[in-house]
């Protein structure tokens, strides 16, 4: 079997697992339901952080929310996504998993999906209310099957950034947050370029550089120390610190 198929066939045995749905239909079904998905809850509640950033509701939304850091990937491959709506892009999930391989928009848009209203804090000085819609990423985790030498995800970006490349990482409490997803919606649209299309990081507890956009990767590692300047992402590698709680 293909290295990807096995992913996505992980996927719909635990999804189906879950839900009581039979394989043959889950797709359609676990879409539909948009519901929240509390697997990672329940892990988090055995004794990692259980705080929950605060939601909001729609009257709160921002009437416009910026773009920061890079605003679009400046290269021709991305150029060539965009113009392809990003059918073809991937998301790949590797490191140490028991079943690498890489999920498709459409395979993302299938997943269960979370709809959260949270701020964003951006270091230099703004605020914005958005609308994120997405997987959770503990459900891309656990369909992943992450080994218990794993302490840390890392999250790769197809941008640079003053010619380095983007990219962050967080623990494995924050990685099965029930507010992690990897977002691909906006205030009900598809993410904007701007935004970090066509996938982003969501990981409401912390200020916005650890949010990573254009995401190409995640990665289950034991270490850091290994990873571009060894302190888990490209801000902190220029300086700022790890866990950027707010
Ligand atoms: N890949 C990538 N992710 C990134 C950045 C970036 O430059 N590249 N900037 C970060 C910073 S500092 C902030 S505040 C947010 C901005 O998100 P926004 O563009 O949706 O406002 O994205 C974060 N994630
Ligand atoms: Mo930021």
């Amino acid at each position: 079997m293909q290295r990807r198929n096995f992913l996505v066939a992980g996927f719909a045995a635990f999804v189906a697992g879950c839900n009581e749905i039979g394989n043959s239909d889950w797709f359609g079904k676990v879409v539909e339901g948009a519901q929240g998905w509390h697997r990672g809850l329940h892990r988090t509640l055995g004794g990692g952080r259980i705080a929950m950033a605060p939601e909001y509701s729609r009257s709160d939304l921002s009437p416009y929310f910026r773009g920061n850091g890079s605003l679009s990937v400046d290269t021709e491959a991305y150029r060539e996504a965009e113009a392809q709506g990003f059918a073809n892009w991937q998301l790949s999930v590797g490191g140490l998993v028991d079943n690498p391989g890489a999920l498709s928009l459409q395979d993302i848009r299938a997943l269960p999906q979370r709809i959260q209203i949270t701020r964003h804090d951006c270091v230099e000085g703004w605020s914005a209310i958005g609308e994120w819609t997405g997987p959770q990423l503990s459900t891309i985790l656990e369909a992943a099957g992450v080994q218990p030498e794993a302490n840390f995800i890392v999250f790769r970006c197809a941008d640079k950034l003053n010619g380095g490349d983007y990219y962050e990482s967080c623990d494995m409490d924050d990685a099965f947050h029930p507010q992690t997803i990897i977002a691909h919606r906006l205030n009900g649209e598809a993410l904007p370029v701007k935004n970090g299309a066509p996938l982003r990081l969501r990981i409401e507890r912390q200020l916005g550089y650890k949010h990573a956009k254009y995401l190409t990767g995640i990665e289950a590692v034991a270490s850091l120390d290994d990873i571009e300047g060894g302190n888990g992402g490209y801000w902190e590698d220029r300086g700022y610190q790890w866990y950027a709680g707010i």
